[in-house]
C-alpha cells in the first residue's frame, strides 16, 4: 500500500477538532433528568479558588454551603438584592417561577456569572445539587474546574418524593442516618420515612416511658435465629448477647435540623396497633386477653378494648410532636392480626357495643388517632390498610401492595403516596437471588424500578391527581448493616429520583444508563457499596423449535462488554468470545460469561446450563390446570428449555394449588429415552411443598401405559414452616426404552393447616 501523508495529516485535524469539540460540548448529565437543558457553545465559568456567593435571605444558606462542599472551595457571601456583577454565584429567589414549583428552578451558567432563580429556597438548593453533576467525579481543591455554558430550567414532577428507612429490624447508627439524608438530597428527594418502630424494636427515646428504650431497643441474639424468630427483649442480667439501640431525644432533633438544612422532611413512624410485639414485653397489660382473662404473651396487636394502650400511644405522639416538625404523623397500620382480637372477651363486648366488625374496630383505633393529630394540627397517614373498615375521610394513605391494584385503591378516593410493593420496595432482590445476598424476597432489578409509570392508564384526573408522590421503602429484616442498606439503595435510588422527578412520558432507558455510566464513578468516588447487579451477565434460553435449537442471550441491565464460552472454560478478557448479539445452539453446552472493565473480569462468572432435551419443545396435554397467576407460559413452561431455578414467582414455573400433578407429553415420534427429570421448588413459609411422589409411565400409542419409574420423597414436611426456598430436580431412571409418551404424576402432600401448592417446571427427556 503507498504511503498517503495527506491521509494522515487529515486523520490528526479530524481527531483534533472532535477531540475539542468533544470537551466544549460534552453532553450535560443530570440525574435526576431536568425539564431542560440548552447547552451553549459560550465558554465555561471557571471556579475559582474562591467563591463569592450572593444571596439575600437566610433560607438561601443550606444552598450556599452545598455549593461549598461540593466545589471545596472557600467561599466569600454577599448579602445583597440588587445583582451583584462581581458575584460569582448569584442566588436570586423570583416569585415569577412559582409555575415551576418552590423546588423548581432556572440555572444559567455564563463564563462570567453562575445565576440561580427559584421561586424557593429548595429550588436553590436543587440548582446546587444538578451544579454537582456538572463538576468532575474527583478533583482536588486546587484543580481548575469548569462549569460548562448552558441554560437548564427544572421542575420536580411530584412533590412527595420519599425514601425509607426501617431501624426497627436492624438499627443504624446516627453517622448513617445523616449519610443517608445525604444519599436523598444528592437525588432531590425530600422525604425521609424513619420507620422508628416495628415489633422486635423501639427506637426512639421517650422520656414519659422510658421502658420503651431501656426494655424495648435491646433484643437477644438468638445464634442460628434470625431477629423476628422467637423474639425476646434484653434485660439486665440476662446472659445472651444483645442486639439494638435507640436514638435519644437530642439526636432525633440533631437529624431532623440536619434534614431541615438538606431541604428534607423527616417523616416519623409509630406503628400501631400492629407490629408492636415489643410493646407488650415492656407493658404485658397492654395485650389482649385470652379466654381466661389472662394477658396474651405473643402478641403484635393492641387490646382495642384498653384505654390505656390509646394513653401510652397519645404519651408517645405528644414527644413525637415535639421533635418532628413534619404536616405528616404516620402511625403504621398495616398487617394488623385481627385474631386476638375475635377472641379477647374485652374486644369483643366494644365490638358488640358499637356493633363493629374486626376491621370497623381497627378504624375505630386509626380514626381515634386521626382525630386526635388533627386537634394538634397535623394529618395522619398509614399504610394503606387502614382503609379497611371506615377510615376518616382526612386520613392520607401509603399504599404498598402490587402495582395491579393501584388504581382501585386510589378510586377509594384518599391522597395517596404510593410505595408500590412490585417496584418500589427495595429490601427486594435486584439480581438473580442465586447471585445475591439473602434478601426478603420478590425481585425488583433496576430496570424494573425505573420503567415503572405511578399513575395506572384510565385512571380518572380526579384520582390521578390524589397521588401526592413516590417513594421507595427499605426494610431491614436482611440488611444487618450500613454496607447492605447502601447495596440495596445503590442504584436503585437512582432509578427513584427519575420517577419522582422526571415529567411524566419522558424517561428513556438508553439515556438513563448512559447517565449511569458517571453516576457510578461519582457513587465510587463517594465510596458507596453499590450493588453490581445490574452489570452481572443474565443467560436467558429459548427454545426455537422448527430447528429444535436454542437462541442463547447474554445481557446485563446497565452496558458492559461481555466475554462467554460454551466449552466450559472461565471467559476472561483474553478467553472466550465477546457477546455482540443472541446465538443459537445446537446440542446442550454449559454457558459461562463475564463482564470485562479496563481490560479485567468485573464479575463472578454466571453460569448456566443449556439443556437441550429429547422433549424440548414438545406437545404437552396438562391433566392438572395451574391457577391463573402461576400459569407462565402454559404448559410450554414444562418443555422450554428455560429453568425456573429458585424462584418460585418469575414467571417460570406452574402452580397447582390442592391438586395431584398430571400431563402427558408427546414426543415427535417414538425415542429411544432412559431419563425423565422432574423440577420443583418448595417455600414452605409460601405454602409450595415438594411432591409427596412423582411416577413415569411410557406409552408408543398414548393408551396403555406401564409404569418406567418411581421416586418418593424420603423426610417429612417441617412445621413450623419455614421461608427457605429449595430447588429440586429428581431424576427417575429406567432401562432405556422406546417411547413416545410419557406421562408423569406427581402427588401433593395432604397438610393440615394450609394449602399446598405444587410447583412444577422442565420436565427433562433424556
Ligand atoms: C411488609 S410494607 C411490611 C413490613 C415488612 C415488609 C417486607 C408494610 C407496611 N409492612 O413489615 O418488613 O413487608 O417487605
Amino acid at each position: 500500500m503507498r504511503f498517503k501523508p495527506w491521509l494522515i495529516l487529515s486523520v490528526i485535524i479530524v481527531s483534533l477538532t472532535s477531540c475539542h469539540n468533544k470537551k466544549q460540548s460534552a453532553a450535560i448529565q443530570i440525574i435526576p433528568e431536568p425539564l431542560s437543558i440548552e447547552q451553549n457553545n459560550g465558554k465555561a465559568f471557571i471556579v475559582e479558588n474562591s467563591l463569592k456567593i450572593q444571596l439575600s435571605d437566610s433560607a438561601m444558606l443550606p444552598a450556599a454551603s452545598l455549593l461549598q462542599d461540593i466545589t471545596k472551595q472557600d467561599i466569600e457571601l454577599i448579602w445583597k438584592n440588587e445583582k451583584d456583577s462581581s458575584a460569582d454565584f448569584i442566588f436570586e429567589l423570583n416569585a415569577s417561577l412559582d409555575s415551576l414549583s418552590h423546588e423548581g428552578y432556572v440555572l444559567n451558567i455564563s463564563s462570567e456569572q453562575v445565576q440561580i432563580q427559584s421561586a424557593g429556597a429548595e429550588g436553590l438548593f436543587y440548582a446546587v445539587e444538578s451544579i454537582r453533576q456538572l463538576l468532575p467525579t474527583t478533583f482536588d481543591a486546587d484543580d481548575e474546574l469548569a462549569l460548562p455554558a448552558c441554560r437548564i430550567i427544572d421542575s420536580p414532577r411530584f412533590a412527595w418524593r420519599g425514601m425509607h428507612l426501617d431501624v426497627s429490624r436492624h438499627f443504624m447508627p446516627v453517622s448513617f442516618i445523616k449519610k443517608y439524608i445525604d444519599y436523598l438530597a444528592m437525588h432531590k428527594l425530600n422525604v425521609f420515612h424513619w420507620h422508628l418502630v416495628d415489633g422486635i424494636g423501639w427506637r426512639i427515646e421517650i422520656k414519659s416511658h422510658p421502658e420503651l428504650t431501656d426494655i424495648g431497643a435491646w433484643r437477644k441474639v438468638k445464634p442460628g435465629l434470625r431477629p423476628m424468630q422467637e423474639f425476646e427483649v434484653w434485660r439486665e442480667g440476662d446472659t445472651e448477647e444483645k442486639y439494638g439501640g435507640f436514638y435519644t431525644q437530642d439526636e432525633v432533633r440533631e437529624i431532623v435540623a440536619y434534614a431541615t438544612q438538606k431541604h428534607i422532611t423527616v417523616l416519623p413512624e409509630i406503628e400501631l396497633p400492629g407490629h408492636s410485639e415489643v410493646v407488650f414485653q415492656c407493658y404485658p397489660h397492654l395485650a389482649c386477653k385470652d379466654a381466661n382473662g389472662k394477658h396474651i404473651k405473643n402478641t403484635a396487636v393492641y387490646c382495642a378494648a384498653n384505654p390505656q394502650g390509646y394513653q401510652l400511644l397519645e404519651d408517645v405522639l405528644e414527644e413525637v410532636l415535639t421533635l418532628f416538625p413534619s404536616e405528616y404523623i404516620h402511625i403504621g397500620g398495616d398487617e394488623v392480626d385481627k385474631k386476638f382480637w375475635n377472641k379477647c372477651p374485652d374486644c369483643q363486648k366494644m365490638m358488640k357495643k358499637n356493633g363493629y366488625d374486626a376491621h370497623e374496630l381497627q378504624s375505630h383505633f386509626i380514626n381515634h388517632f386521626d382525630t386526635w393529630l388533627k386537634e394538634k394540627g397535623r394529618k395522619l397517614i398509614g399504610w394503606h390498610e387502614i382503609l379497611e373498615g371506615q377510615l376518616s375521610p382526612s386520613a392520607t394513605v401509603m399504599y404498598w401492595a402490587s402495582e395491579k391494584q393501584v388504581k382501585e385503591y386510589l378510586e377509594k378516593g384518599h391522597p395517596t403516596v404510593l410505595t408500590t410493593g412490585s417496584h418500589l420496595y427495595f429490601d427486594h432482590y435486584q439480581g438473580l437471588s442465586k447471585n445475591e445476598p439473602k434478601a426478603f424476597g420478590g425481585y425488583a432489578p433496576l430496570k424494573k424500578v425505573y420503567d415503572y409509570e405511578p399513575i395506572p392508564e384510565g385512571l380518572e384526573p380526579q384520582y390521578a391527581n390524589l397521588v401526592m408522590g413516590v417513594q421507595a421503602n427499605i426494610w431491614t429484616e436482611f440488611m444487618p448493616n450500613e454496607q447492605q442498606v447502601e447495596y440495596m439503595l445503590f442504584p436503585r435510588i437512582a432509578a427513584l429520583s427519575e420517577i419522582a422527578w422526571q415529567q411524566k412520558g419522558t424517561k428513556n432507558w438508553r439515556h438513563f444508563e448512559n447517565k449511569m455510566n458517571g453516576m457510578l464513578k461519582r457513587y465510587e468516588s463517594m465510596n458507596i457499596n453499590y450493588a453490581q447487579s445490574a452489570l452481572r451477565p443474565g443467560i436467558t434460553f429459548e427454545f426455537q423449535p422448527e430447528t429444535h435449537q436454542m437462541k442463547v442471550r447474554i445481557e446485563t441491565e446497565l452496558k458492559a462488554d461481555i466475554r462467554y464460552t460454551i466449552d466450559g472454560t472461565e471467559p476472561s478478557f483474553t478467553n472466550g468470545m465477546t457477546y455482540t448479539t443472541p446465538f443459537f445452539l445446537d446440542a446442550s453446552a454449559t454457558i459461562k460469561a463475564v463482564t470485562v472493565k479496563n481490560g479485567e473480569v468485573n464479575c463472578e462468572t454466571e453460569v448456566k446450563e443449556a439443556i437441550l432435551h429429547k422433549a424440548a419443545g414438545a406437545e404437552v396435554e396438562l391433566f392438572s390446570q395451574p391457577i391463573e397467576k402461576y400459569s407462565s407460559n402454559g404448559p410450554l413452561t414444562l418443555v422450554d428449555t428455560e429453568f425456573g431455578g429458585n424462584k418460585w414467582g418469575n414467571g417460570k414455573w406452574l402452580g397447582i394449588l390442592q391438586k395431584d400433578f398430571e400431563a402427558i407429553i408427546k414426543l415427535k415420534e417414538s425415542t429411544a429415552i432412559q431419563t425423565v427429570k422432574f423440577s420443583c421448588i418448595e417455600a414452605p413459609g409460601s405454602g409450595i411443598f415438594y411432591p409427596e411422589t412423582v411416577q413415569v409411565l411410557i406409552s408408543d400409542d398414548g393408551a396403555d401405559y406401564t409404569q418406567a419409574g418411581e421416586w418418593q420423597l424420603d423426610k417429612t414436611y417441617q412445621k413450623p414452616w419455614s421461608f427457605d426456598v429449595n430447588d429440586l430436580i429428581i431424576p427417575i431412571e429406567f432401562n432405556r426404552t422406546k417411547a413416545q409418551y410419557i406421562k408423569i404424576k406427581a402427588r401433593y402432600p395432604r397438610l393440615e393447616g394450609t394449602g399446598v401448592f405444587l410447583f412444577i417446571d422442565e420436565i427433562i427427556v433424556e
